[in-house]
């Protein structure tokens, strides 16, 4: 590697001014998109080290969500399409933040440490969501990857799951699904289009209105509307034409509980909102009263859950079926979950890496944050066995077509990573195969009232949980205060902790009272300050 050129153009074109540190968290680095330049400079060196140790293609993806226009960010995904491992992120967070003259000695040390082999091919996949900052973030990342010698594929703006989906694409030779964004539409609609063959519809109707967060997830809908025609008329609002995330998106919808700018008013319309990088999808409607109604990840999670355990009892194969939620899950969902459909629940800590690593251990894990983040993951050698069942003809033939149809909807899922988009067509290839409407769904469950609230403390590092972030260790006193509070409310239950993507604390309270709830967790804010 040519160091005396990484060096120079750190420091001509892309210096660390020092204005603040910044933290590999949640979902990568998250910051005002101003102190990014160099990050993502380093980042792009990083991804050709991490891609040169892995043998691997790996990829960069330049977004920040959910959160505001002015905001970016970037996040390294692994080969098999999951978050950069642990190990890497403290590695990330050291790199993004030293001086430009301790640069080149610091990646000196990682390629030591982690035994690289400076001679190893590399080969990094970047994208970016539609923020303006975007495209200059971007030169800095190819800036930092050419500076490596590194080989680079950049797809321009796609969505964050599409990136995972070509990541996963490329280290497996093709077998899941073809390498390029066309490639991914047409394996999420050639899917659902085979199961909307079967007949029975009843109350379903194909027509949805999709709040867009003015995102790049306009864009992939678009994509997708051209494709399905009219087997699914999605209706795009807030396509763009607005402010990023303001005032809609799936963030939006699920914490202020209300509809979107721009939503139509027309009740009982399905609707349904995806954040600014298409990686988290709700459900909303509303009712003859205009009363708002939400379906969010854990409503998701249980609607895929329960059909797939259909399917298997009815394909009796041997699966071992389970659902993976967070603390922020709704406690309603999670006894509707173990007590009424009987799937193992277990809960993770916040974070979709979390959620995913556990999933994997089940044969067939689904897991959902209540944010409407989540997928379905399904071991290869499972799918294998599902496959060959759907052929067997000496299988009875409800057992054959139950495996089939378990294979039509496993290929609707994006199993790299949570997938607004496909997700969106898996609720409607089960919602049209159900014949049920949005009010049917709804019935399975009744959400506990429940609210979320962000609190600004001086050092948000002070708050550390145990447990799946549902107790409190640090600092000593606040989980009694806590305690204390949650027995005052019938069904309460509330937790704490700092948040990985933004500077504040979220405090989080439900109980059974849809007039006491904002009471309950004003109460647990006011222990944390
Ligand atoms: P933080 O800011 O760590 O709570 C948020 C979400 C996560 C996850 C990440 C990444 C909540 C409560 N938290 O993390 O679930 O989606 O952003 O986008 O929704
Ligand atoms: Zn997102």
């Amino acid at each position: 590697m040519d160091y005396n050129r990484i060096d120079s153009i750190s420091r001509s074109q892309h210096p660390n001014k020092q204005l603040t540190d910044v933290q590999y968290g949640t979902a990568g680095f998250r910051a005002k998109s101003d102190l990014l330049d160099h990050v993502l400079y380093r980042m792009g060196i990083l991804t050709v080290l991490r891609s040169k140790q892995k043998n691997a293609t790996i990829g960069l993806m330049i977004t920040a969500s959910h959160n505001e226009e002015p905001d970016n960010g970037v996040k390294l995904v692994d080969p098999a399409g999951e978050m950069l491992d642990s190990s890497w992120e403290l590695i990330a967070t050291e790199l993004a933040n030293i001086p430009d003259s301790e640069l080149v000695n610091a990646l000196k040390k990682i390629i030591k440490d982690e035994n690289i082999n400076e001679d190893s091919p590399s080969s990094v996949i970047i994208g970016r969501d539609t923020r303006e900052s975007g495209w200059s973030l971007s030169r800095a990342a190819i800036d930092g990857i050419n500076a490596a010698d590194g080989i680079i594929q950049d797809f321009g703006i796609i969505t964050t799951p599409q990136l995972h989906y070509l990541v996963v694409c490329s280290n497996t030779n093709g077998s899941y699904g073809e390498p390029t964004v066309e490639g991914y539409l047409l394996k999420l609609v050639n899917a659902l289009l085979s199961i909307k063959k079967a007949k029975n519809n009843d109350l379903y109707v194909g027509e949805i209105y999709l709040d867009a967060a003015n995102g790049v997830g306009a864009i992939a809908a678009k994509e997708f509307q051209e494709i399905l025609h009219d087997n699914l008329s999605i209706r795009i609002f807030n396509d763009g034409n607005g402010p990023l995330n303001h005032k809609c998106g799936a963030d939006y919808v699920k914490v202020q509980q209300c509809p979107p700018i721009n939503s139509p008013g027309k009740s009982l319309t399905r609707c349904v909102s995806i954040d600014g990088d298409a990686d988290r999808v709700i459900y909303y409607y509303l009712d003859d009263s205009d009363k708002f109604h939400l379906l969010d990840g854990d409503r998701i999670a249980t609607l895929i859950a329960s059909y797939l355990k259909e399917l298997v009892e009815e394909s009796e194969l041997k699966i071992q079926l389970g659902l993976v939620q967070t603390a922020y899950a709704n406690g309603a969902s999670t006894t509707y979950i173990s007590e009424f459909l009987k799937i193992p629940v277990v809960c993770t800590e916040t974070g979709v890496k979390h959620l995913h690593h556990k999933a994997l251990e089940f044969d067939v894990g689904v897991y959902f944050e209540a944010n409407g983040h989540g997928t379905v993951v399904v071991k290869d050698s499972v799918l294998k066995m599902i496959r060959t069942a759907s052929q067997n003809m000496n299988l009875p033939k409800k057992c054959r077509t139950a495996s089939s149809k378990l294979t039509s909807l496993i290929d609707v899922v994006n199993q790299t990573v949570g997938d607004a988009l496909s997700d969106m067509l898996l609720v409607e290839a089960i919602l049209y195969v159900r014949g049920w409407d949005i009010v049917t769904w709804e019935r399975s469950y009744t959400d506990l009232p429940n609210r979320q609230l962000k609190v600004k403390v001086q050092d948000r590092n002070v708050i550390e949980t145990t447990d799946a972030a549902r107790k409190c260790v640090s600092p000593s006193g606040l989980q009694s205060k806590i305690d204390e509070l949650v027995a005052r409310y019938s069904k309460g239950r509330a937790f704490v902790r700092a948040s990985g993507t933004e500077d504040i604390v979220r405090v989080y309270a439900e109980c059974d009272s849809s007039s006491e709830v904002e009471k309950f967790a004003a109460e647990v804010a006011l222990a944390v300050h």
